[in-house]
């Protein structure tokens, strides 16, 4: 079995793809070193030689040991949350976050693929851009219909849940907050159907998720809503 090698990791704690990947590697037990970006959406000329996209997260994994700001050529550039998670509980099989059964491996990717196409967008659409609150209500019946009726999305904890537990997490705190570009009817709205018997199973979920040693280790309740209280991309009425 190969070795792990050096992972420099790129994050900032606004960011939920990144959270992703943080939770993944602390729940893997890896050794990584961390480079943190400020709360600002505009990266240095440097980080493109790592994400042509600009985007976090990312990792440069292996080469020599060298600042964060000077990437080697030697290391590997690895990009897209949903792929360092896998690329994670590859170099750690032991860790259990893709499970060896096809069967459960099949199932945590099933999971994480209704979340990207039936969660993401509507709750996009419902706390980024205010198109309505509805679609993200119907959404999340359909993953409590995914979710067994208790425990982890597919019975182990695995990347399932490390994939969607950053989004979760935080769409509860924003609503808690008011935190958000919906209106205050549509809020209130969503408040009360959360907190209904219907969404029993998924607020249950959500406090698993959350009660997670490696989710408690890199959450700052207090830190999100100051990060997350004015950030660009919300549109207020
Ligand atoms: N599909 C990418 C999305 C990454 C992404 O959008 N990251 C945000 C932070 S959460 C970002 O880098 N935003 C920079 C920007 O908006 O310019 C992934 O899963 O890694």
């Amino acid at each position: 079995m190969s070795t792990v090698q050096r992972i420099q990791f790129y994050t900032a704690p606004y960011s939920p793809y990144s959270h992703r990947v943080r939770l993944a590697l602390d729940e893997a037990g890896a050794d990584y070193l961390a480079y943190e970006f400020p709360n600002t959406r505009t990266k240095p000329d440097w980080y493109y030689q790592i994400n042509p996209r600009g985007r976090i997260p990312s990792i440069a994994y292996g080469g020599p040991d060298v600042p964060p700001e000077e990437p080697s050529p030697e290391s590997a550039k690895l990009t897209e949350s949903l792929a360092l998670i896998e690329f994670i509980a590859d170099i750690f099989p032991d860790s259990g976050l893709l499970p060896k059964d096809p069967i459960l491996r099949a199932k945590a990717r099933g999971f994480i693929q209704i979340y990207d196409s039936w969660i993401q967008p509507p709750y996009k659409s419902a706390f980024f851009l205010g198109e309505g609150t509805e679609p993200i209500l119907q959404a999340i019946e359909k993953l409590q219909a995914a979710l067994p009726p208790t425990g982890f999305a597919i019975g182990q904890y695995s990347i399932a849940d490390i994939a969607v537990a950053p989004f979760f997490v935080r769409m509860l705190l924003f609503l808690r907050h008011g935190i958000g570009a919906y209106s205050q009817a549509d809020g209130d709205r969503l408040r009360e159907a959360f907190a209904s018997e219907k969404f029993a199973r998924f607020r249950q979920y959500v406090q698993d998720l959350e009660s997670r040693p490696s989710f408690q280790k890199n959450w700052d309740e207090a830190q999100q809503v100051e990060l997350w209280k004015s950030p660009p991309k919300f549109r207020k009425e």
